[in-house]
Formats: C-alpha cells, structure tokens, sequence
C-alpha cells in the first residue's frame, strides 16, 4: 500500500472526516481524524504497519512502543515486521507497590522508539517520554500516522526529541483535493483553521504580585537561596538567624516545631526580617477543605496568615482549597506543591498537571510551585508545563546531590537552578554545618551564579 493509498482508505473508512466539528477544546474544527477503527480492517492495519516500518527500519532503537489504545495494535505489526522487541506502558500510571508500570523485556538504558497515531500539541508525547524516562528507558524518537500539528516537530524539538511523521494534514488535503475528494471551500476553511492555531498564542503576561515581591527581592538582595529553618527552639531559631539571616532572599519555617513558641516568636521574626530583608514563607502544608484550611490559615495559636505571606499548597482537595486560603484577605499567595522530592511519594504525572491546571485557573493566589526532579532535563521538561510565569522553588537540595535515612533526595544546587529552579530551598546543608554562616555564603554564591547564567543564556 502506498502512502496515497493508505489516505484514500482512510477516507474511505471514516477515519478522516471533513465537515464541522466541536473538539473536546470546544473549538469547531474543519476536520476530524480518529484511526482508532483502523483495528476493524486488517489490510488498512498492515498497511499502514508495512508504511511505518519502512520509515524507521534505518533508525537506531532497542525496542518500540505505541501508545495505548490506538497506537498500540499498530506498534505490534511494526514490532513483528522489524523483528524488534514491544513493550508498553500501563495507561493508569502504578503510583504503588511494585507493580510493574512497563510491560515487556527491556534493559535500564534501552532506546525506545514511540509510535503514536496522531499529533496535535506535543504535551501528551512529551508526558509519555518522561513516564518512559522514569522507569529507565530512553525516548529519542517519536514516529506518528498523521501529524496534524501547528509546530508539534519544534514543540519537541525544543525538548529534546525528533518528531517523524508518515503523512501531514496539508499533505491529506491537497490529495483530496487533487482527486476531487474535498471542495476547494472545505480547503480554505482548513487552512484559515490551521492558521488560527499556529498563531502563536498570546503570552500570559500576568505575574502574581507576590511572585513579583519574590523576584524583586531576589534581584535587590541579590540571592535566591531561601533557609528552611528546621529547629526546635527559638533560642536556635534567631540563633541561625543572626548568622545566616544576611544571606537568605525567604526564610521558610515550620513554627508548629517550635518547642517553646510563645507570643513573642512572631514580633521577633518580624525584626528580624525587616532587619536582615527577607520574606516569610510558612511551610505549613495545607490540604483540608477550603473551610478548615481558611482556620488553619488565619486563627488558631498561630494565626500564620498575619506574619507569613507565602504558604504551601496541597492540592489533594481540589481547586477550592485556595478560595478556603487565600479570599478576601490582601497580600498572600500560596506555593503549590507539584512535585515532592521524598522518596517514593505519590505525586505523579497526572497529578502534577492537575496543579498546573488549578493554578491555571486561580492565578492570583498562586505565586509559584514547589517541585523537584531527577536530573536537569527532568526539571527543565517539568518547569517547561508551569501556566504562567509562576516561580519554582526546590527543596531537596545540597552542595552534592545525595539523600537522607528518611527518604529525603538531594539534588545538587546547580542542577537544581540549571534545570529551572528560580530559588533553592536548603535546610540542613546549612544547619548541620560546622560554620554555618560560612556555608550559607556558599549556598548563596553557587545558586546566584548558576541563576544569573541561566538567565543570561
Ligand atoms: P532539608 O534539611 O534541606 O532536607 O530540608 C528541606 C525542607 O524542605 C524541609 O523543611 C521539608 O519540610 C521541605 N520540603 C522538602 O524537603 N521536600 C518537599 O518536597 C517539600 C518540602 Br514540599
């Protein structure tokens, strides 16, 4: 079967529709491609396996995947025809137990080529990469039926994958035209649609004024290191504070560790960061119902919303908890926690974009993200999904990447802010220092430097 051929059944089959049709993006679009029928005629799918596997049979990969359902049953034929191993990923993502999330044979290292039947936005291929990525399996190359994208080759191209296609959406209209299949009507209504979405989408201009605040006195205190000050009494507390308070952009605290916190912590701190010139993040991790969490937030012993302007965010409620935290009061925003750097946590892909969406939605109480990642790709992949111009603050870091006997995972500063981090948090690679004031200066200097080259590049 040839190339043309392979359109012309398509067509022929319903798979490839023009007409008028509302996306789930309730756009109306032109046209419409579903090849997940192809499965019902064995000729079409041969064919179009027989297709796929000359455009790969040159390229260099240790096994082949299609992602499930549409692609998979394709991959297989493809799989057979090259003789190269499949695998394939679960669609539910295993976030417990030991349950296996890749199905298959396959070594830590092995390059897997992604077949796929069609692509629009490069988002889901690039989810789909990085799910291979975690479980050990390199993703370099995606191969599609159709690509029906405005510039879903640059889209991946930008993070770091080569995007192949049998057959593009213009190349489907101009056949059909030419054999007078489709009207020279339909045509333009195509190409003005196509057009629309290429244009390049209006840029989210909006920065909440707290990540704003943030930036500003980053730039003015010429530091993005925020001290996460995990002592247990006050004595210690501004005892840190007196060496290490000149070095820091944030200080973060979790006052519930406090032993002896009584009404006199809070005016302290404040001297202290009028003085030293820092802001106030309460890594108080909310995660109730918008009700509760609008108490734990304002009253209580430690009425966190009088002192601390930045809070973190669970997202294990829903979008609603921020309305519970963050209405009716001025000068707050929260840090949504997207990723988490403990060992074994439970955030995945899914989830993380679940954040982004929320955020999406309720820019103005979300300042940033907390995050954490693997390598620098990992992180720059992850940072490249942020809604707006929110800021990523990352915990999990030392001088050497590392980890801890309770699960926690170090990852170096300069990975950290290479990949995206715009702030680092740190912890006991500064409290646990012989000097630490020394060591804060160093903390404060790599991740400075590493911020500024980021930026300059
Ligand atoms: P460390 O001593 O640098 O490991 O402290 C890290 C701090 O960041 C600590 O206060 C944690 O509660 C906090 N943290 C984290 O380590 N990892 C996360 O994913 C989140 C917060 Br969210």
């Amino acid at each position: 079967m040839t190339t043309e051929e392979f359109v012309l059944e398509l067509q022929r089959i319903g798979a490839v529709k023009f007409g008028s049709f509302i996306l789930k993006s309730g756009l109306e679009s032109p046209f419409y491609f579903d090849l997940r029928d192809m499965i019902s005629y064995p000729g079409i799918l041969d064919g179009v396996a027989q297709l796929l596997a000359d455009k790969i049979k040159d390229m260099k990969f240790d096994v082949l995947t299609g992602i499930p359902y549409t692609a998979l049953p394709i991959a297989s034929l493809v799989s057979a025809k090259l003789n190269k191993p499949l695998i394939y990923m679960r669609k539910e993502e295993k976030a417990y137990g030991t349950g296996k999330n890749v199905i298959g044979q396959y070594k830590k290292g092995d390059v897997c080529l992604v077949i796929d039947d069609l692509i629009t936005t490069g988002a889901s291929k690039v989810e789909t990469a990085e799910a291979y990525e975690k479980e050990g399996v390199v993703v370099k190359d995606f191969v599609v039926v159709i690509d029906r994208s405005a510039n879903g080759a640059e889209e991946l191209g930008a993070m770091g994958y080569n995007l192949h296609s049998l057959i593009s959406l213009d190349e489907i209209v101009e056949l059909l035209q030419s054999k007078g299949l489709i009207s020279d009507e339909k045509v333009k209504e195509v190409e003005a649609f196509t057009s629309s979405l290429a244009k390049p989408v209006e840029q989210d201009v909006y920065t909440n004024p707290l990540t704003q605040k943030l930036l500003d006195k980053m730039k003015e205190k010429q530091s993005n290191l925020v001290l996460s000050l995990d002592v247990t009494t006050q004595k210690e507390f501004f005892g840190m504070l007196d060496k290490v308070g000149d070095e820091i952009v944030m200080l973060k605290t979790h006052v519930d560790i406090i032993d002896d916190y009584d009404e006199t912590f809070v005016p302290r701190l404040q001297q202290y960061a009028s003085r030293q010139n820092f802001l106030i993040f309460e890594d108080r991790k909310f995660a109730d119902i918008g009700n509760t969490v609008r108490h734990q937030f304002r009253n209580g012993v430690y009425k966190i919303a009088d002192w601390a302007e930045y809070v973190t965010v669970h997202m294990v409620a829903g979008e609603m908890i921020l309305k519970g935290l963050f209405e009716g009061i001025e000068g707050h925003a929260g840090f949504v926690l997207a990723r988490m750097s403990s060992k074994g946590n439970l955030l995945n892909e899914t989830y993380t974009r679940k954040c982004f969406e929320a955020a999406k939605k309720n820019p103005q109480w979300v300042a940033g993200f907390i995050g954490h990642g693997s390598s620098v790709e990992d992180i720059r992949r992850f940072k490249a999904k942020f809604p707006g111009n929110q800021v990523l603050l990352m915990p999990g870091v030392k001088l050497e990447r590392g980890s801890d006997a309770m699960g926690q995972q170090y990852i170096s500063v300069e990975d950290a802010v290479s990949g995206g981090a715009d702030c680092i948090i740190v912890g006991r690679g500064i409290l646990n220092a012989t000097d630490p004031q020394a060591e804060a200066k160093i903390y404060r200097q790599r991740a400075w430097t590493a911020y500024r080259g980021r930026n300059e590049k």
